[in-house]
């Protein structure tokens, strides 16, 4: 029987989540059961492809809801899960008990390890560190900006290396190897090494750069590195170098092609003080993501459109002040 598993790409709480659900239907449902995994990223419109939905059985996580294609799991935690018309009443009809949403859960892979745990008597305590550390990384609940920046810590590592990583062979690989490999000993690995060392080399002159470029107004930080080469970025740069901020909103040609509005509220300052809701803020842009973190994206080409929503943004942010 063949699984789909459909899994927010480049993210770590989705690589876990997809790890742990794996684990999970071998152990309670069905323990022949071969996995395709696949990544999916945030798109205007409908991201999902025929494709998403070619095995006997689909789960989807960490990701957007869609209704086309018969999803048969469904775990998310995103405030945006729900875009196209019709998706949020079809999830609400859905009377299979395998779909759950929760915008509150901090994160999707121990929101999904709670569910499995209670419903299913599925024992996720093997998992515990990696289910530990894919909330402190979607939660940015680092205690001190140098722990995402330094980039020494084996879990920060892993998660450099599946927001880098472009080979399917290398991210399926990853997924199965997060439940059984110590993370110590997955950072060792040559196919995660070699990857993750490039990507210290790079991030490495990417601080330079932020530092550079950086303007910082009535608490509100802006960069904007659309001249440069595309590339996958460290949003913690900016609040290492300049902790006093309490919004970034920047903007970059992403590795994947397309051109990327940043938006996050400073991880370090009280949650009760964020005045605004980001994942609102890029839903009017196209984008979307969690409140206090989301982000647009803009086809390479759409440089000024890029650059208007980054403005809009500044504007609002900046009116408080
Ligand atoms: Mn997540």
């Amino acid at each position: 029987m063949a699984v789909m598993v459909l899994h927010h790409a480049r993210c770590f709480d989705g690589a876990a989540s997809a790890a742990v659900f794996a684990e999970f239907y071998r152990a309670k449902i069905d323990p022949k059961a071969e996995f395709i995994f696949r990544p999916k990223m945030h798109a205007r419109g409908d991201p999902f492809e025929d494709a998403d939905f070619d095995a006997e059985v689909v789960a989807c996580l960490d990701f957007r809801y869609t209704k086309r294609g018969d999803l048969d799991w469904y775990f998310d935690h995103h405030a945006s899960a729900f875009q196209l018309p019709g998706e949020r009443a079809h999830f609400d009809a859905d009377d299979s008990g395998t779909k759950f949403h929760d915008p509150k859960a901090p994160c999707c892979a121990t929101y999904m390890a709670g569910i499995l745990g209670m419903r299913w008597g599925f024992d996720t305590s093997p998992y515990e560190e990696l289910l530990r550390w894919a909330q402190i990384i979607d939660t940015a609940s680092f205690e001190n900006p140098q722990i995402p920046v330094a980039m020494e810590e084996p879990a920060m590592q892993l998660a450099a290396f599946i927001q880098s990583a472009d080979d399917p062979r290398d991210i399926e690989r990853f997924i199965a190897d997060l439940v059984r490999v110590p993370f110590a000993e997955l950072c060792r690995a040559p196919y995660v090494r070699g990857i993750v060392a490039e990507r210290q080399r790079t991030h490495a002159h990417d601080c330079e750069r932020i530092a550079a470029v950086s303007k910082v107004e009535s608490g509100v930080l802006e960069y904007d590195l659309l001249a440069e080469a595309p590339r996958v970025l460290s949003h913690f740069i900016p609040y290492a170098q300049h902790p006093e901020v309490d919004y970034v909103v920047g903007v970059y040609p992403h590795a994947d092609g397309d051109l990327r509005l940043t938006i996050g509220y400073n991880p370090w300052h009280p949650a009760e003080a964020r005045a605004h809701d980001l994942a609102k803020l890029c839903e009017a842009h196209g984008g979307g993501g969690h409140p206090f973190v989301a982000g647009c994206s803009f086809p390479h080409g759409e440089t000024e459109r890029c650059r208007a929503a980054q403005r809009a943004m500044l504007e609002i942010l900046r009116a408080d002040a």
